[in-house]
């Protein structure tokens, strides 16, 4: 059973999917959703001052139960903007997960060396760089470069946000970071365009130049125009999102990772179905060894190395 009670209606902003179907899909056993959230609750944990959309509040027992619903055993959990470099929610989260999450933070250059290592401590694996410009303000980029270098030293990876339009711009820098970076939703393909036209070749010459970049292919239900129907009762949810993500698992099996991005903030026209989304895997990753790559042994190698 998923509790899925809020305190709140959020103005703007879609509650989330009340009673998520169950997946027909069966994850592979040890399978981890890389992408997600918690928020709040605010009363302990307030949003950022500087953010630019007000969540509602989403628990870590909510996430844990989502988690237990759809068959998962273990979560990554991305820093929100909305909470800021204020990581305090998260780390809340990592500290009653068991070991069955580790975390993406935002840092700041006035982090200290001992707040990395209570991070680190505490789970934590990764700092998010996020350009998308309605979610952010800008942060110079030798500001970020020295983080980067300096989470280097603690083996962590960077987590980019960006979209397809921007890619170009910020290529130098993204290039020149020293770690593993992560590509969060692929790097926001526009899906009304060709899976062969300019702008998603530029985005898989960027894969394929570097090694040390990695992707999610998550978030159909940010990037489709088609939605999530169903076609002649046949699960067809967001069909235009299958052929990019299908490609990069097929050409980077190594190297992506999956999450259901819940509690899915900022989504304004459509909330999907998480079991819906879980049942859209197998139409990504076709073959067994695909989805264990793709759900247990990449994200295990990048957040779990000592389970490997
Ligand atoms: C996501 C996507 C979004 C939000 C954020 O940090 C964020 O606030 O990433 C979005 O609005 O596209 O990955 O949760």
């Amino acid at each position: 059973m998923v509790e899925t009670a809020r305190s709140e209606k959020t103005p703007g902003w879609l509650d989330w999917y009340e009673n998520p179907s169950k997946p027909r899909f069966k994850v592979p056993p040890g399978a981890v959703d890389a992408h997600c959230h918690v928020f709040g609750p605010k009363d302990k944990f307030p949003y950022a001052p500087e953010r630019k959309y007000t969540p509602c509040d989403a628990s870590k027992e909510q996430l844990f139960a989502l988690r237990d619903h759809l068959g998962f055993s273990r979560n990554v959990i991305v820093q929100a903007t909305c909470h800021g470099a204020d990581n305090r929610a998260m780390v809340d989260a990592l500290n009653h997960a068991h070991g069955r999450a580790r975390g993406v933070a935002t840092v700041r250059r006035d982090s200290s060396d001992a707040d990395l290592r209570v991070l680190h401590e505490a789970g934590i694996r990764g700092v998010r760089f996020n350009f998308v410009r309605r979610l952010v303000d800008f942060t110079p980029r030798e500001e970020l470069m020295e983080i980067a270098a300096r989470i280097e030293k603690l083996g962590w990876h960077v987590v980019i946000y960006f979209e397809a339009v921007d890619l170009a711009e910020l290529w130098d820098f993204f290039t020149a970071l020293p770690t593993t970076v992560v590509v969060d939703h692929m790097g926001r393909p526009d899906v009304s365009k060709a899976v062969d036209g300019p702008e998603f070749e530029r985005f898989i010459k960027f894969m394929t130049e570097n090694p040390n970049v990695w992707s999610k292919v998550s978030c159909p239900e940010r990037l489709s125009v088609s939605g999530p129907v169903a076609l002649n009762g046949e699960q067809n949810a967001y069909r235009d999102v299958v052929p990019f993500a299908r490609r990069m698992v097929e050409t980077f099996p190594d190297r992506v990772l999956w999450g259901t991005d819940w509690p899915h903030p900022n989504l304004k026209n459509h909330m999907p179905d998480d079991g819906l989304l879980v049942d859209f895997i197998p139409q990504i990753a076709t073959t067994p060894e695909l989805q264990r790559k793709l759900l247990v042994e990449n994200p295990m190698r990048l957040y779990w190395p000592e389970l490997c």
